[in-house]
């Protein structure tokens, strides 16, 4: 195979929970196509499927799997290259090839699927299906099932989303392996374009430096790294800027291994040799509600009070630099921190950099009781139930002064109580700072993912000024 597969064994037995899990019907699972970018043989780079990368492990395009719940039957389908495909890919194992590598005996050409499909509905049958976030699939599905792509969500199987949630959720020795690896290579990313970056530079070239170093692993990018001196936009993925003495340049990055597992580190740090005494200072808070927040996880913990922990450090944080006021539990719980703090403290990380996600946020990072706040802020929070052994996830809090945001508040003398707006004042083109690393939970607490990146102030200044 050009791809890796953990032991069969690990397939079958997650398959036997899952049909274990769902008692009747047949589930569906569609493998992604290869996706075109400009025209139709050049393709974006092949990304599988997660939830069928977990149950079939096979890193291949084109192939789609059923399992019936009531027989335990399992077939994998998917059409063997013809020699006209040979010429251009060289000889791959066979399907039924594949198929047997993961412990299911059975396999058909690609178009079988609609036949065993057409069988079940005319019985009756369910069909369970979790939702499609592709085009590619979203048609399949639609003509699979005979109905139209508007009508795809009302038949998504919650039973069955929930079933694959409550088994990916918990990380098994093997993938814990595999997320130690992709953490340490995104550590050495990170710790490259820290010693790489100079004054005078592109972001471009930084960002250049940080995929140099997935590549040289053998790993790919878990999501497309943002490298630039405006941290406080979120999702900054502009990298033309030029770096300058005296700014701050955030990089969120990460790889994704050879076995599709993702680490997900942030790093900001001074463009220049050292931080100015106000970075310094909002860097601390910063660290500060990191290191509080990571000295929190443990099984039993509720991780939305972690995020509240966090949040009221940074609000702490901006009382003792007189920008915020007033009581912090209260301002917290009234949502005055999302000033500077509007987005969650993390997520739960595995073979998607945002675990699952394609699932739902509301399996995933909540629950039947936990339920998501629709306060600004926490709202964004894509992770607030109780954290449980196995949990991997990312622990990243930051401070983000977005001037468009404090303008509006300030129009609308939003919390004044809690914040010093003269004072603000100072801040307003700071940029934005996070911090973020990878943890999995523990039976007693929590254990760093991959490698230790530095992070205080002396550690950041020790390598920015060699
Ligand atoms: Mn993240």
């Amino acid at each position: 195979m050009q791809f890796k597969l953990f032991e069969k064994s690990v397939y079958t037995a997650r398959r036997s929970v899952l049909k274990k899990n769902i008692e009747n019907g047949l589930i569906l699972f569609l493998g992604n196509e290869e996706s075109s970018i400009n025209y139709r043989d050049n393709w974006y780079p092949f990304r599988q499927d997660s939830t069928f990368l977990y149950y079939f492990g096979l890193n291949s395009a084109g192939l789609s799997a059923l399992i019936d719940a009531d027989s335990g039957d399992e077939i994998i389908f998917g059409n063997d290259l013809t020699i006209d495909d040979i010429v251009w890919t060289g000889p791959q194992p066979s399907v039924r090839e594949m198929a047997a590598a993961v412990g299911v005996h059975n396999s058909a050409a690609a178009n079988g699927l609609k036949t065993y499909i057409n069988k079940a509905l005319e019985s009756k049958r369910k069909i369970h299906i979790i939702p499609p976030y592709r085009p590619e699939n979203k048609i399949k599905i639609a003509g699979l099932l005979n109905i139209t792509i508007n009508e795809i969500d009302n038949q998504v199987s919650v039973p069955l989303i929930k079933a694959i949630v409550n088994q990916r959720s918990y990380k098994e020795a093997c993938e814990v392996e595999e997320m130690d690896k992709a953490s340490a290579i995104s550590a050495d990313m990170h710790m490259a374009a820290m010693y790489f970056a100079k004054p005078g530079m592109k972001e471009f070239e930084v960002v250049a430096k940080v995929k140099e170093v997935a590549f040289a692993n053998h790993a790919d990018i878990s999501f497309s790294p943002i490298v630039t001196i405006h941290g406080e936009t979120l999702h900054n993925v502009y990298s033309g800027n030029t770096i300058h003495e005296g700014q701050l340049l955030l990089c969120d990055a990460g790889a994704s291994n050879d076995m599709q597992y993702a680490g997900d580190l942030t790093s900001t740090y001074p463009v220049g040799k050292k931080f100015t005494t106000q970075q310094k200072d909002v860097y601390g808070i910063v660290l500060n509600a990191h290191n509080t927040a990571v000295a929190m996880l443990k099984p039993g913990v509720l991780f939305r009070d972690v995020y509240y922990a966090a949040a009221q450090k940074i609000v702490e944080g901006m009382q003792s630099l007189g920008i915020m006021k007033g009581h912090a539990g209260e301002a917290v719980a009234a949502g005055a921190h999302a000033l500077f703090f509007q987005c969650g403290l993390g997520h739960m990380i595995g073979l998607d950099v945002h675990d699952m996600e394609d699932l739902g946020e509301p399996y995933v990072g909540y629950n039947d009781v936990i339920k998501k706040s629709t306060q600004f802020g926490i709202k964004s929070l894509r992770l607030g139930r109780h954290l449980e052994p196995g949990f991997t996830l990312t622990v990243e809090p930051g401070v983000y002064c977005i001037p468009a945001l404090m303008d509006q508040w300030k129009a609308e003398r939003k919390f004044e109580s809690f914040i010093n707006y003269e004072a603000l004042e100072t801040l307003r083109n700071f940029g934005g700072i996070r911090v973020e690393e990878d943890f999995l939970i523990t039976n007693t607490g929590a254990k760093l993912l991959g490698k230790k990146l530095p992070m205080t102030v002396a550690e950041i200044e020790a390598i920015r000024g060699a």
